[in-house]
């Protein structure tokens, strides 16, 4: 199976109507969507979500903001999937992150960033099986030339 990842629009980036800008990005781009669901993030899934900053001061504020709206939760695949959708979203600050990237685009501050994307294989298996079960993931070939995925 190709490399998927976990990528979900925040908060912000749903109240700011950016879903379709984001997924216009990842479809043009190439990728194949395997799921997808608006929904709202209960305190727990956020928690569990973000338990590696757990410690951090910014830890509550970072679970008040992502269960403060629905979010736009979605699996994409593809080569290299995980590593080019952290390109394509840039920096976490979005200050510091490049013009052309999601964040760079359409981000002000580093605690409404827009968009959420998994850092490694690991955190892409545990996000996707945290946020989807596998019957809403769907395996289809696209009847298309070789030249996309
Ligand atoms: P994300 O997990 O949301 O995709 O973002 P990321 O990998 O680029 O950044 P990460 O280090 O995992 O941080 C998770 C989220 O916490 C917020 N944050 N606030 N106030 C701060 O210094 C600070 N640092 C991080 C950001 O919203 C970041 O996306
Ligand atoms: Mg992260």
């Amino acid at each position: 199976m190709a490399e998927r990842t976990f990528i979900m629009v925040k908060p912000d980036g749903v109240q700011r109507n950016l879903i379709g800008e984001i997924v216009a990005r990842f479809e043009k781009k190439g990728f194949q969507l395997v799921g997808a669901k608006l929904m709202q993030v209960s305190r727990e899934l956020a928690e569990q979500h973000y338990a590696e900053h757990k410690e951090r001061p910014f830890f509550g504020e970072l679970v008040d903001f992502i269960t403060s709206g629905p979010v736009f939760a979605m699996v994409w695949e593809g080569e290299n999937v995980i590593a080019a959708a952290r390109q394509m979203m840039g920096k976490t600050n979005p200050q510091e992150a490049a013009p052309g990237t999601i964040r760079g685009d359409f981000g002000l501050t580093v605690g409404k960033n827009v968009i959420h994307g998994s850092d490694s294989p690991q955190s892409a298996e545990r996000e996707i099986n945290l946020f989807f079960k596998e019957d809403e993931l769907v395996r289809y070939s696209k009847q298309i030339n070789a030249w996309l995925y």
